[in-house]
């Protein structure tokens, strides 16, 4: 061999070994790999919804009902910036039809509002903002229309078509572009005040849609609609599954339970956003001004969709003055404060990593800890399990592992596990969720414990293993809230899913300290009450938000006379889990007082299990035979949360009755978790 041959081959086996893993199908294009390391950014619903008081408005209140005296959107995008969210997607028109930019479309918009005597442009306002600040800018356009007269024939469609023009051609840069889901149904339209039905996939035209937006905009990415960029991650309560594939088949995409997951076998590269709302509605109510999600919840929230590989988008209800309410604002910095506390200080930048097996220099292990987001290490071809490990060289206490892929190039690992060396045994590190994929990132949370060193045992890949970060981190762990329940025999017990933590409460209303009631077993309340309660670390004495429960009518009140079919008990048992059913027959509710009383109200709580699909649509409330309320349950579908009922006047009557007059996608039944009327 000559030696020119020799240096060729030498050069050849170097560049071989050099070279990077092979792509493994399907995967993200430059702008959908750009958009998931946004992670987290706005949601803002505001419009005539606002000052309506609901979450889904018939289009049927004048533009002059939008009314916001002290609007500041520098406001919202301050609060934003503050705690790190890295954009925002406004209601530029929600689906009561109202436009908040001046659109020549139609005139149920910001101009004939008597906000900023009708010269205001709230689409303007605010990417002007977020232009001041950084922030990235996306709008949200419902396809479904309440007010137009056009809605459900081609008349529609070519306003909606221009409303895209408008706001595409007018504003921006934008970075995301929503359609939602929610179509057909009944609406004013226009007077005619009828329910029109369409099939979206044919009436939107979404492909004209996103190719006009593309025009404009090419790095947006599409939400919704039949041709997305990304995925909905199938609830809207704020969490993506453990196994989170980015990878789906379109053929799936109306089966919630898959889009929570993705799949291994999807050929379209589709990564999921959660969305979530600070407070249970998507719009401002009053009534929700104490519901505003806990420190624990939205810390919860963060770790099961960022660290569940998906991206967050985190609502903000505009309140009736245009702002967002000081304690949104406060709770959400102390969010982003915890989170960036928990996740500072990687004990992992000290640590020695070597690997079972490396793919040349270029791919070594120690690339996981550069914190470059384009070196990587990887395996050879054809290894497609591997162990990486750290050695702290001490002890380190940890509970927080970070580890993202390098999805350019596809999302490989299937199965991998967490062990930890001490006194000088490799141990399982035990994790309450699956440890299946990682994607771009995955977080993994455990109880704190000490090790020498870490391994990553990665167990199954669907090619050579390509890991660009790990990080680990002693996050301060934030003590949950307790859940209080009042059972069929009024007895309330109270719980935290911390067992270690102790917990006090009261029934006088006075806020629980620790001088309050050491609970220790279940008691009685058999009467109108309010159980608050905390959770506090028996060591360091942190203690969790205060919850707060108000139990209305004990069951020692009243008689079930509807259904009787022995299911009636858990309409009353506390268990937000359990349901009873009504079905198109047997589709009542109906109590007897034992006495007269002052009925103002009702609150009905869909059943929370996650795979509940069946709930109800709408209502009648009779009381003593006489019909005092009648309604639909707006977006009960995505976003079961309890439906609380004024009526217009407390009524004196002895006998309840609930009716249920239509149930979600016509299906024959209705699950309901807890039915309790409120009384003054
Ligand atoms: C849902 C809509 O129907 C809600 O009103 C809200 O806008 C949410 C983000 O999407 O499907």
């Amino acid at each position: 061999m000559t030696r020119r041959n020799a240096l060729i081959i030498i050069l050849a086996l170097f560049a071989a070994c050099t070279k990077a893993p092979e792509p493994i199908e399907p995967t993200p294009t430059k702008q959908q790999v750009e958009w998931q390391k946004m992670e987290t950014y706005a949601f803002v619903h505001f419009g005539l919804n606002t000052f309506n008081d609901l979450e889904w408005g018939y289009g049927n209140t004048p533009a002059t009902t939008f009314n916001p005296t002290l609007l500041d959107c520098e406001q919202w995008v301050r609060t934003f910036k503050e705690c790190g969210l890295k954009g925002v997607i406004l209601t530029a028109k929600h689906h009561d039809g109202f436009c908040l930019w001046p659109t020549s479309t139609t005139d149920y918009n910001i101009s004939n509002s008597p906000y900023k005597d009708g010269n205001g442009d709230l689409v303007r306002e605010l990417s002007d903002a977020c232009h001041k600040y950084g922030l990235k800018f996306g709008l949200y356009l419902s396809p479904w229309d309440r007010n137009n007269a056009e809605y459900g024939k081609p008349g529609y469609i070519e306003t909606y078509h221009q409303q895209i023009n408008e706001l595409v051609t007018s504003y921006g840069p934008l970075f995301e572009f929503w359609f939602d889901g929610a179509n057909g149904g009944n609406g004013w339209y226009g007077g005619a005040d009828e329910s029109r039905s369409i099939v979206a996939s044919e009436y939107y035209d979404y492909q004209r849609a996103k190719d006009t937006i593309l025009r404009y905009h090419p790095d947006a990415m599409i939400f919704g609609g039949s041709v997305p960029t990304i995925r909905w991650i199938g609830n809207e309560q704020g969490w993506a599954g453990a196994t989170q594939w980015c990878p789906v088949s379109m053929d799936y995409m109306d089966d919630c339970e898959y889009l929570t997951q993705g799949s291994s076998m999807g050929n379209t590269w589709l990564p999921a956003e959660v969305d979530v709302s600070i407070r249970p509605g998507w719009f401002y109510h009053a009534r929700e001004d104490c519901k505003l999600k806990s420190l624990a919840k939205l810390t919860d929230i963060y770790y099961q969709s960022v660290g569940h590989n998906a991206n967050l988008l985190l609502n903000f209800p505009i309140n009736l003055n245009g702002k967002i309410c000081t304690n949104d604002s406060l709770r959400i910095v102390e969010w982003h404060q915890t989170l960036q506390e928990a996740l500072s200080d990687d004990l992992l930048q000290n640590a020695t990593v070597t690997a079972s097996n490396e793919r040349g220099r270029r791919f070594s292990a120690n690339k996981v800890i550069d914190s470059q987001y384009d070196t990587y290490w990887a395996t050879e071809d054809g290894v497609q399990q591997g162990k990486l490990c750290f050695d702290f060289n001490h002890k380190v206490a940890l509970n927080t592992v970070m580890i993202q892929e390098y999805i350019p190039l596809g999302q490989r690992v299937e199965q991998f596990s967490l062990e930890r060396f001490v006194n000088g045994k490799w141990l399982p590190i035990d994790i309450d969720e699956e440890t299946t994929t990682i994607g771009y990132k995955r977080i993994i949370r455990f109880k704190t414990i000490e090790m020498n060193r870490l391994r990553i045992r990665f167990k199954r890949a669907k090619g050579p293993l390509c890991i660009n970060h790990v990080s680990a981190y002693c996050a301060r762990p934030i003590l949950p809230e307790p859940e209080i329940q009042r059972n069929f025999d009024n007895e309330v017990s109270i719980s935290c899913s911390n067992h270690d933590a102790k917990i006090y409460y009261t029934i006088n209303g006075a806020i629980p300290t620790e001088a309050s009631n050491l609970y220790t077993k279940p008691f009685t309340v058999d009467y109108k009450a309010v159980v608050m309660a905390i959770a506090v670390d028996a060591y360091s004495h942190e203690t969790s938000a205060v919850q707060v429960k108000q139990f209305d009518l004990p069951t020692t009140s009243f008689k079930i006379l509807k259904p009787n079919n022995g299911s009636e008990k858990r309409l009353f048992d506390g268990n937000i889990y359990s349901s009873t059913y009504l079905f198109d027959k047997e589709n009542v509710i109906e109590l007897q007082l034992k006495e007269k009383m002052n009925i103002c109200g009702f609150k009905f709580m869909p059943c929370q299990a996650r795979d509940a699909s069946e709930q109800v649509a709408s209502f009648e409330l009779y009381v003593d035979n006489k019909k005092v309320s009648e309604g639909m349950f707006a977006n009960i579908k995505n976003n079961p949360i309890e439906q609380t009922i004024w009526f217009d006047k407390a009524v004196m009557g002895k006998k309840v009755k609930f009716i249920a007059t239509g149930f979600v996608d016509q299906a024959p039944r209705g699950a309901v978790a807890e039915f309790s009327i409120i009384t003054d």
